[in-house]
């Protein structure tokens, strides 16, 4: 068994330069990941496997991105109970509307968490919050994060009103 948590999926090549964005923010928060290629239409019996096997993998969690008609999401979700976050890709002259719509509209029972278009970095921090439920040194970096963007906002703020930061209340 490998030691990734998180599986990052995508319907093709031409989505990785969006779904990096996953990786890279598991990264930062040192979670472990495996990343592939898994076509819903193309592949699909290396879908069935994928979904079907993950959970024996030790995935706790699987980021599928995908475009156009994007049932990658949906059909990992089906055939899985691991939570599944969607992230629709702006593949087509749609601009990722057709994906959006398609990942979010899942039948009762078979849900997908679906995140904005493009929007690969928050599937990655959603998929850190659900693994540090039950890690509270992971937890601890979150607080921490969620800090940092609290401080970088005010930082901006101060400098927008010529303020040293601190120089006045918030
Ligand atoms: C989807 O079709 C993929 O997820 C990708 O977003 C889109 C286009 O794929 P390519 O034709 O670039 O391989 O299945």
């Amino acid at each position: 068994m490998s030691s990734a948590v998180v599986g990052i999926i995508m319907g093709s090549d031409s989505d990785l330069p969006m779904m990096q964005a996953a990786a890279e923010r598991l990264d930062m928060f040192d979670v472990p990941y495996e990343i592939d290629i898994v076509s819903a239409h193309r592949t699909p019996d290396k879908l069935h496997d994928y979904a079907r096997t993950a959970e024996q993998r030790g995935l706790k969690v699987i980021i599928a991105g995908a475009g156009g008609a994007a049932h990658l999401p949906g059909m990992v979700a089906a055939l899985s109970v691991l939570p599944v976050i969607g992230v629709p890709i702006s593949a087509t002259k749609l601009q990722g509307m057709d994906a959006l719509l398609s990942i979010v509209q899942m039948p009762a029972g078979v849900p997908v968490a679906t995140v904005a278009i493009d929007n690969a970095a928050n599937a990655a921090i959603l998929a850190v919050q659900m693994i540090a439920t039950g890690d509270p040194r992971l937890r601890e970096r979150l607080h921490v994060y969620k800090t940092e963007l609290g401080d970088m906002v005010l930082e901006k703020s101060s400098k927008l009103r010529g303020l040293a930061p601190g120089d006045s209340a918030q």
